[in-house]
């Protein structure tokens, strides 16, 4: 069952239902607001969030993305979770911008395994001029597939995110990560504002944003919502949300961490589906350490997309079977590829 014919098959401007327009879209959240719904008892906020959640998507579709890490390590920014930064020893090594050859065929085995999306990383603070022709071809390859197409490459000029929009990129995933007051105890080689220019730089271009951020690097309640806040006052909710669970990496700062609590992690959730109804919300880093409860949970609570396959960018993820297993218990379907309502 479809809630919603895809924007593609759209003959006319869509008219909301009376429901979709009781939950009209926000912008202008407040602190207090975002903390009060946080606050709610869990019950309510879940029942609330799955309210929202039915008004826009099917609930049993879930989307299937794969990751693919193009140019692994050796990355000169600080950020305090990540593997691949150089600053930190985490026994990665680094390696160059893959070929765009190996590329295609990781993304035609994504597609083979049922994944609609193809997310392709590269450990980078920007990418450099004489990379851009390959990130091109991968594109472009890509969605010859049929596959939707994310990249994420850090910081963009304005020139190249015309040069991604040129290529047919469909989405470009660019993390703020926490609350703007915690973010510089996290990374110090750029600001939070740097992250939302690049946002708005994006957006303007017309590619789909996919932003979201971390839970458990250390955060209060408070920068979670300060966090949701940023992402739901952005001048368009950002089309796929991704709220990653820490996965410690050892010899980073945070690589001791203690793991967020899973009824905190749920209720993030919850908030964020809330908060952005058309969004794509995905469950995405740290699965492989979640009970299939705590993994239905968030899809009660409005997480409608998840990374498939055995590997993320450079950490373990669930893996076919697992998820396949996952599905068939919670009676999931895969969601097609271009069926978010709020894609351009
Ligand atoms: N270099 C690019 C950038 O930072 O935008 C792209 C790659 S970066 C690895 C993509 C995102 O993965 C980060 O923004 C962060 O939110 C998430 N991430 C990285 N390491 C993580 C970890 N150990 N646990 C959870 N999420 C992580
Ligand atoms: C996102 O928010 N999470 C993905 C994707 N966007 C690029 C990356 C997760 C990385 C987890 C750590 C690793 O595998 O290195
Ligand atoms: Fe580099 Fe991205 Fe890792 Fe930060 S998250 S160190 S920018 S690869």
């Amino acid at each position: 069952m479809n809630i919603q014919t895809p924007v593609s098959e759209q003959t006319a401007a869509p008219q909301p239902s009376k429901a979709q327009e009781a939950t009209a879209l926000r912008h202008d959240w407040t602190r207090e607001e975002v903390e009060a719904l946080f606050a709610l008892p869990f019950n309510d906020l879940i029942f609330r969030a799955q309210t929202v959640h039915r008004e826009w998507f099917d609930p049993n579709e879930v989307q299937k993305s794969m990751l693919l890490s193009v140019k692994t390590g050796g990355c000169p920014e600080d950020c305090g979770y990540c593997s691949q930064s150089a600053k930190y020893d985490t026994g990665l090594s680094a390696s160059k911008l893959m070929e765009v050859e190996k590329v295609l065929a990781g993304a035609r085995r994504a597609k083979e395994a049922g994944a609609s999306r193809y997310c392709m990383g590269a450990a980078w603070r920007e990418p450099k001029e004489r990379d851009m022709p390959a990130i091109v071809a991968m594109i472009k390859g890509v969605r010859e597939m049929g596959m939707e197409t994310c990249m994420t490459l850090g910081m963009l000029s304005p020139e190249q995110t015309i040069q991604l929009k040129d290529a047919g990129l469909d989405y470009y995933n660019h993390n703020i990560d926490t609350s703007e007051e915690f973010y510089p105890s996290i990374i110090t080689t750029r600001t939070f504002q740097d992250r939302i220019d690049t946002l708005e730089r994006v957006r303007e271009a017309g590619i789909n944003v996919c932003s979201g951020g971390i839970l458990g690097l250390g955060e209060e309640r408070q920068d979670r919502a300060g966090m949701l806040m940023a992402l739901g006052n952005l001048t368009e909710h950002p089309q796929s949300v991704p709220i990653n669970m820490l996965i410690p990496i050892e010899g980073t700062p945070l690589g001791e961490n203690a793991k967020i609590d899973a009824i905190e992690f749920v209720r993030t959730i919850a908030v964020a589906r809330i908060m952005m109804p058309k969004s794509i919300v995905r469950l995405s880093a740290g699965r492989e350490w979640m009970s299939d409860e705590t993994q239905a949970l968030c899809f009660l609570a409005g997480a409608n997309s998840i990374f498939v396959g055995d590997e993320l960018l450079t950490t373990k993820n669930p893996g076919q079977d697992k998820d396949e297993a996952l599905f068939d218990k919670l009676g999931l379907e895969p969601m097609p590829a271009h069926r978010c309502p709020s894609e351009v």
